[in-house]
């Protein structure tokens, strides 16, 4: 397309293509009418309707994680924006290139404060960086630029975009495709200080793996590095992409509660964090430290913006090691008749996940049981709840399955969370998106009431207990996938759960399945 015949809208489209962005999580409104109209005349973005914004931007959220490359989301001004942050937020955590783009008034219109008025830009600014349109002679460079720093953070950059900008031909050229940017490398020195400190600590080093430390690579290389120094490996607590199973070392995650955390890490002469933060507790807890490892042990390989995999396979390279040969154990299972529990749910989804299964969890009822049974499944990939806003698994396993359509995709997902973001369904449904949910229907907030017993209320009056349980009236999981045109099951015993899921796996498209713990 010559410049004089498209649309700033028909650029913003174009720089976005160029530069690799394949899908579009959407919910548009009449400030976004020409950016709809561009995805219909730019070939070679998949536009995917959310009906919620944060089903979007989970979506996109997900969808980054596997593609490995930005997604994109459209939102309708500042409302829209709003909606959608709470997994925004969770993206944020989790380091994942997203752009938003998000319509605002047209330019000349914006001084009048009609009612969709607000602040945009303050909105965006608390989940990453903001660039605005400003003329109409910039639009595809500022959401090239937008783009660039969504991968080099690797996080969530926001377009805001006047209408009138989008609506009148463009008078730039839309910018070619540069080099992608990408993660920061480690320098040398840092990774022979880090080998130093591995040699002195020995046994007594502890490594928190995170970010794209968790890769297959990167896992293998911390593992060989291990077996060389004694060091202990751990996984961040919630990564927000670790490959797991199919012969990996078996790293479990630190621990949620900061109690066992600390004792987890109380002897370590040496933290080596690679791709990870410091470790800190989720919460703080009166007599509790906040900051989980030993004064002066952390010490940096690469922070979660930079890359982990290549300084972790240097590191291997100047420590030397090799990965240790290990007889593969099945995972264990329980009988058929077993019944559905956090234990008996983790080892029948690990023993029947398929191979390169993708998993996205969230809820710990079913998450953490699934997280330690894991470990001798198939070779798949686990996507969490980074930032901890609930209403993140279903979308993020939405935004995975359309990232990766050959993929088999669960959601093991706990229900109260679910319920944030339940229209996800939809979106599943119409997009024929290869996603077994699996509810873990306790019919209640359950980490509430243990929240409630940590904070000394073990006995719930009626007010604690009506704020934290969901069974009056107990929401009929099977009945709602329906409504959605999602076909759906109840399973009771582990073996109902198991022949459930092959069912599923094989009849192909989305489907729920109501685990009755
Ligand atoms: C956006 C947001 N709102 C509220 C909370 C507080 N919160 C944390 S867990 C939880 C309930 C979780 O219940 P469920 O998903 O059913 O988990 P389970 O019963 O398995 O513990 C709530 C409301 C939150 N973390 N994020
Ligand atoms: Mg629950």
């Amino acid at each position: 397309m010559s410049a004089d015949a498209i649309t700033g809208a028909d650029a913003l489209v174009l720089a976005a293509v160029r530069a690799g962005v394949r899908a579009c999580f959407a919910n548009p409104g009449t400030t976004e009418m020409p950016l709809v109209t561009a995805l219909d005349r730019v070939p070679g973005m998949r536009a995917v309707l959310g009906l919620h914004e944060n089903v979007c931007t989970g979506a996109a959220d997900g969808y980054a994680r596997i593609a490995g490359q930005a997604a994109m989301t459209l939102l309708h001004l500042g409302p829209g924006l709003a909606n959608g942050l709470a997994n925004l937020h969770n993206a944020r955590r989790a380091h994942t290139p997203i752009v938003n783009v998000v319509g605002d008034h047209a330019s000349w219109h914006l001084q009048y404060d009609a009612p969709l008025t607000s602040d945009i830009a303050a909105l965006a600014a608390t989940v990453g960086a903001v660039h605005t349109v400003t003329s109409r002679n910039s639009i595809s460079r500022v959401m090239r630029s937008a783009i660039d720093d969504a991968h080099r953070s690797p996080g969530v950059s926001t377009v805001v975009v006047p209408a009138d900008y989008q609506q009148h031909s463009a008078s730039e050229s839309v910018a070619e495709p540069g080099t992608r940017a990408s993660r920061g490398r480690v320098d040398a020195d840092r990774i022979s200080q880090v080998a130093k400190h591995l040699r002195d600590a020995g046994p007594a080093a502890m490594m928190l793996l995170g970010g794209n430390a968790l890769t297959r690579a990167a896992q293998e290389a911390a593992w060989r590095i291990s077996s060389a120094t004694g060091a202990v490996l751990f996984c961040e607590t919630f990564p927000a992409r670790a490959e797991r199973g199919g012969g990996l070392p078996n790293i479990d995650r630190l621990p949620y509660f900061p109690e066992q955390a600390v004792a987890a890490l109380k002897d370590a002469a040496a933290v080596i964090v690679a791709g990870a933060d410091e470790p800190v507790a989720y919460f703080g807890y009166e007599g509790i430290p906040s900051v989980l490892s030993p004064p002066g042990a952390v010490v940096p390989l690469a922070r979660p913006q930079e890359d982990a995999e290549a300084a972790l396979l240097d590191l291997a390279e100047i420590i030397g090691g090799t990965v240790p040969s290990v007889r593969s154990t099945p995972v264990e299972q329980p009988d058929d008749a077993a019944p559905l529990t956090g234990s008996t749910v983790g080892q029948s989804v690990a023993a029947s996940l398929p191979e390169d299964a993708i998993v996205s969890v969230e809820g710990g009822t079913s998450g953490y049981p699934f997280y330690t049974a894991s470990a001798a499944a198939r070779a798949h990939t686990v996507l969490t709840n980074t930032g901890g806003a609930i209403g993140q698994g279903l979308p993020c396993a939405l935004g995975a399955a359309i990232a990766a359509p050959d993929r088999p995709v669960f959601a093991l997902q706990s229900d109260g969370s679910g319920l944030y973001t339940a229209q996800a369904l939809w979106t599943m449904s119409r997009e024929r998106c290869n996603v077994v949910v699996l509810i873990a229907a306790n019919h209640s907030y359950n980490v509430l009431r243990t929240e409630l017993g940590r904070h000394g209320n073990s006995h719930f009056g009626p007010q604690a207990n009506a704020l934290t349980s969901l069974a009056d009236p107990c929401i009929d999981w099977v009945a709602l996938a329906n409504a959605f045109d999602v076909t759906a099951n109840r399973a009771t015993t582990a073996g109902e759960l198991r022949k459930t899921m092959d069912d599923a796996v094989a009849a192909g498209g989305p489907h729920l399945i109501e685990m009755a713990l």
